[in-house]
């Protein structure tokens, strides 16, 4: 890596951590112009930054609206970012049709969105319903438009028990196979994805393609 793209990592971190989403526009905008890889420029970059304002948050050294500001700077940051991921897709065949949503409760959508912009890079047909989804609004909206793929996000520990909720729902009304379900967000482990019954799960939106792919027979 050079030494100025280097600098331009650390400089997109540090903008996180400032919560200045000018900034962060800024260094998102100027890596185009210099030709970084997008997605490593989210995860070289902005997100560096983003885990170290949460765990300072969880460790109890930064406050709620120092969150707040970093989740707005990474949001727009990551905005600048999405015509560029989606540029890269390659796809030429209709993978199939996802919907993607945060569960009820929770309100963290930067990770389940850029899981949908690389999705949709690579050919999928993504409902993106948001944050803060009920079950019965997510289990509706798969049925309406016929998806094959449910892809549930959750950041807390209180609201990851919502994706159970959801697959046992789904098994309950003998919706699955024919609806899947993948798990994900920074708590959600394997142990967790086979504990609830999910398909499968991802730690990043690169494995999450992967993920997709081979749940529709398409990897
Ligand atoms: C930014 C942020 C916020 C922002 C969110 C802004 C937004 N518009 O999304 C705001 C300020 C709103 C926020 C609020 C809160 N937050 Co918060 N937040 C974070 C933070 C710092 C970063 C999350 C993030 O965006 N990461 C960057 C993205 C790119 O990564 P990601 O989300 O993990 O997604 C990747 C993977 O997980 C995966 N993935 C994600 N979804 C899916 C889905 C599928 C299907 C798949 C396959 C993969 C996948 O792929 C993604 C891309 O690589 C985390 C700390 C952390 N490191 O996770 C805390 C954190 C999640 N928050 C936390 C807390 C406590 C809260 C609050 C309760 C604080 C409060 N007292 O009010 C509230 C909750 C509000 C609510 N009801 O939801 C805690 C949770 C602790 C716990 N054990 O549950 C954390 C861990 C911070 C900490 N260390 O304490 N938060």
């Amino acid at each position: 890596m050079s030494e100025e793209i280097e600098k331009l990592f650390k400089e997109m971190a540090q903008s996180i951590i400032d919560g200045d989403s000018d900034i962060s526009t800024e260094l998102a905008q100027k890596s185009i112009e210099m030709g970084v890889p997008p997605l490593d420029a989210i995860t070289k970059g902005f997100v560096i930054g983003v885990n170290y304002i949460g765990d300072q948050f969880g460790a109890g050294e930064a406050f709620l609206p120092e969150l707040v500001m970093a989740g707005e700077a990474m949001k727009a940051a990551v905005a600048i970012l999405e015509p560029e991921l989606l540029k890269l897709g390659s796809a030429r065949e209709t993978m199939g049709k996802v919907i993607l949503a945060t569960v009820e409760g929770d309100i963290h959508e930067i990770g389940k969105t850029l899981v949908g912009t690389m999705l949709s890079a690579s050919g999928f047909e993504v409902t993106d319903m948001g944050v803060d989804q009920p079950a019965d609004k997510i289990i509706g909206k798969a049925l309406e438009i016929d998806a094959q793929l449910i892809g549930l996000s959750a950041l807390l520990t209180t609201t990851m028990v919502r994706q159970r909720e959801i697959i046992e729902e789904l098994d309950k009304e003998n919706l699955r196979p024919r609806i899947q379900v993948m798990v994900g967000g920074a708590p959600i482990t394997r142990d967790w994805a086979t504990k609830i019954k999910a398909d499968g799960t991802s730690e990043d939106a690169v494995g999450a393609v992967a993920l997709a792919k081979q749940l529709v027979g398409k990897a």
